[in-house]
């Protein structure tokens, strides 16, 4: 058995198509970095509505907490899982028609009051799973300690970028005046 099917699943990553998953895939990496469960499904909101309805109804009876979803073109996906449950709801737009996924942007952060779904960037799967965390780290300190030393690790990235990029440059002046 694999180390992630070992822990409780906490967040259900949903896309309307298995096309969608070379991106979504990131917000499935990122839990594991994390050591958060989750599950994977493809839904679709306009493709099959009575298995979607199904899913979200049963979804908080098997532990899901926050629902990731990821969808493209006109994505309702995000919306309609919004409307079928009180657990927070972030999407991800996806660039899969010619539009490079301002339709499914628009159709996904245009939502009437009261249903709300938080959107994130254009394929931005990474930041729909760090937000999650966020949400659950809230009431699980062990998971807020690990945010807090990821934020530390990219404040220390930064440092050794920019000690990097000046060291490039004064490379580069040195040979300019040799
Ligand atoms: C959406 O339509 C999916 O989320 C996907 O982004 C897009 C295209 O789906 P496929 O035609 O590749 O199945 O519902």
């Amino acid at each position: 058995m694999s180390e992630q099917a070992v822990r409780p699943v906490r967040v259900a990553i949903l896309m309307g198509s298995d096309s969608d998953f070379p991106v979504m895939q990131e917000a499935a990496s990122t839990l594991e970095q994390f050591g958060v469960g989750y599950e994977v499904e493809v839904l679709s909101a306009h493709r099959s509505p009575a298995r979607l309805h199904d899913y979200v109804e049963r979804a908080p009876g098997r532990g899901i907490e926050v629902f990731i979803v990821g969808a493209g073109g006109a994505a309702h996906l995000g919306g309609v899982v919004a409307a079928l449950t009180t657990r927070p709801v972030v999407a991800v737009p996806l660039a899969s028609t010619p539009l490079g996924g301002l339709d499914a942007l628009l159709a996904t952060v245009q939502m009437p009051a009261g249903v709300p779904v938080a959107t994130v960037a254009i394929g931005g799967a990474r930041n729909a799973a760090i937000l999650a965390v966020q949400m659950l780290a809230l009431a699980d300190a062990a998971l807020a300690e690990r945010l807090r030393a990821y934020k530390r690790e990219l404040a220390d990235s930064v440092a050794q970028r920019s000690a990097r990029l000046k060291q490039q440059l004064a490379e580069k002046a040195a040979g300019r005046s040799s």
